[in-house]
């Protein structure tokens, strides 16, 4: 069996089941997760997982899945990718962490640097750092506010931000997150998104005049500091939005002194076959917000944008004790390395043409798969009841356990949880993604007919 293309550590690059999925030892662990961890904490996949790399996972009875997941758009760079192994060894041996807003280090100035270098748009830019995703959201949302002198927020449709308060509010989905949890932030309105598979497609014009009709309607641009939007939908579905959706909302934002936020938390770093997926249409927005696969599996996220937006904030406003953490930072350093080196963006569109074209084929001799969608290894398919455009999440639910059963880990999303869809890391190699497709058509094939 052939290696990861990228080294990392030494695992062959096959499926292997050796036991039941899960085995007996993750079956242990599962016992006492109940017992030990939350219950709100839920898991998709019970293995227990010992070691990762290339497109494998290892579990403790020594099965060997194949990740179509990297952990929910993670590892794009693959896990344990050697040059970020190589930067966090380095860097945990010097020192761990000083606090940036105490005394600063090189690591958060060089990713600020290089996030400015590397997203849309050649204005002058400044970023801030933190931990995650939402954290970073919110933090958009109040650059946008500290710039603006205005309050509102607006959302989209089947959208996610995140499970903080206000990024809960911003979240669209009630079941799992939001349910019990209230009362939410003010200010955050929903919009309409261009959803093509099921809005009659639309045209991304007539879709963004809807959607601008409500934000004017509803809002008013003279209270709206920011529309954030994710350029691909991910939690939502994998949602791509019709063509001229995103630059008709950004035109309509810089038009009436909006902030226009691009949430490429998920969509960001290669993983669409572009830098960001904002670039698929030139659309350059005021912010963004990144996380997940900037730094290899280390905590890390980032705002960057309009050095006079980012700016406005009084010295003071933004931080957080972790934010930019040196291990985190290095580990950035070494992903923007390797997303260059390993020639990454160009990984993500063969990635993205190998599936399509398979799935495609698939589709065709099965009704139950309504749309095939997404850009570069972002891939979705989205399930519904043969002829219809009716959502089949019980169908989704057997697809993934079968999936899961047979050592391929795939992970479900969607407003109506009938998605399907992948997210492989870009070192996987050509014959796993070749061999997980086969399995999936196989899959496809057997699972009852009528569900
Ligand atoms: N914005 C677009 O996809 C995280 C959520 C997993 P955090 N998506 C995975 C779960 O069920 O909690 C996400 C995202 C977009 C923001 C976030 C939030 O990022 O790092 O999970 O806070």
């Amino acid at each position: 069996m052939s290696q990861q293309p990228t080294g990392g550590p030494s695992i062959t690059q096959e499926r292997r089941l050796v036991t039941a999925i899960p085995g007996p030892r993750s079956l242990e662990l599962a016992e006492r997760k109940a017992k030990a961890v939350a219950s709100g904490v839920a898991v998709g996949l019970p293995v227990q997982i010992v070691a990762a790399g290339g497109g494998i996972l290892v579990d403790a009875d020594g099965n060997q899945l194949i990740d179509l997941g990297s952990g929910i758009a993670v590892t794009t760079v693959g896990n344990s990718a050697p040059r970020v192994v190589e930067a966090v060894t380095r860097q945990v041996a010097e020192f761990t962490h000083t606090c940036f807003m105490v005394t600063p280090y090189e690591g958060y100035v060089a990713v600020a640097e290089k996030l400015n270098e590397l997203t849309p748009g050649s204005h002058e830019k400044r970023s801030a750092l933190f931990n995650s995703g939402a954290e970073a959201v919110e933090n958009a949302v109040k650059i946008a506010r500290s710039a603006t002198g205005r309050q509102s927020v607006v959302v989209f449709d089947h959208a996610y931000h995140g499970r903080t308060n206000l990024t809960m509010a911003m979240t669209a989905k009630n079941m799992p997150y939001k349910k019990g949890f209230g009362p939410f932030a003010s200010e955050v309105y929903r919009a309409p998104l261009s959803y093509p598979f099921r809005d009659g497609g639309r045209d991304g014009a007539e879709a963004a005049r809807q959607a601008i009709d409500v934000i004017e309607k509803q809002v008013g641009a003279e209270s709206l500091a920011a529309i954030v939007i994710e350029p691909i939908q991910g939690e939502g579905g994998f949602i791509v939005p019709a063509d001229g959706f995103l630059p008709a909302l950004a035109a309509w934002c810089r038009d009436n002194g909006v902030v226009f936020v691009a949430d490429e938390v998920q969509t960001g770093f290669a993983r669409t076959g572009e830098l960001f997926a904002c670039d698929h249409e030139g659309v350059v927005p005021d912010l963004i917000v990144t996380a997940k696969g900037i730094a290899g599996g280390l905590p890390l996220a980032a705002v960057t944008g309009r050095a006079e937006l980012m700016d406005a904030a009084h010295a003071g406003g933004l931080g957080g004790t972790y934010g930019g953490n040196p291990l985190a930072c290095a580990a950035a350093l070494a992903v923007f390395e390797t997303i260059e080196a390993e020639g990454l963006v160009d990984r993500a569109r063969t990635i993205g043409k190998t599936m399509t074209e398979r799935l495609a084929a698939l589709q065709e001799s099965d009704p139950r798969i309504g749309e095939v969608r997404g850009r570069g290894a972002m891939i979705a398919v989205e399930l519904v009841r043969a002829g219809t455009t009716d959502p089949d999440a019980d169908l989704t639910k057997k697809v993934a356990a079968a999936a899961n059963a047979q050592g391929l880990v795939v992970l479900t999303c969607g407003t109506y949880g009938n998605v399907l869809r992948f997210l492989p890391p870009l070192s996987m190699p050509d014959h796993l993604l070749a061999e997980a497709l086969d399995l999936l058509a196989g899959i496809f094939a057997t699972i009852d007919q009528v569900s």
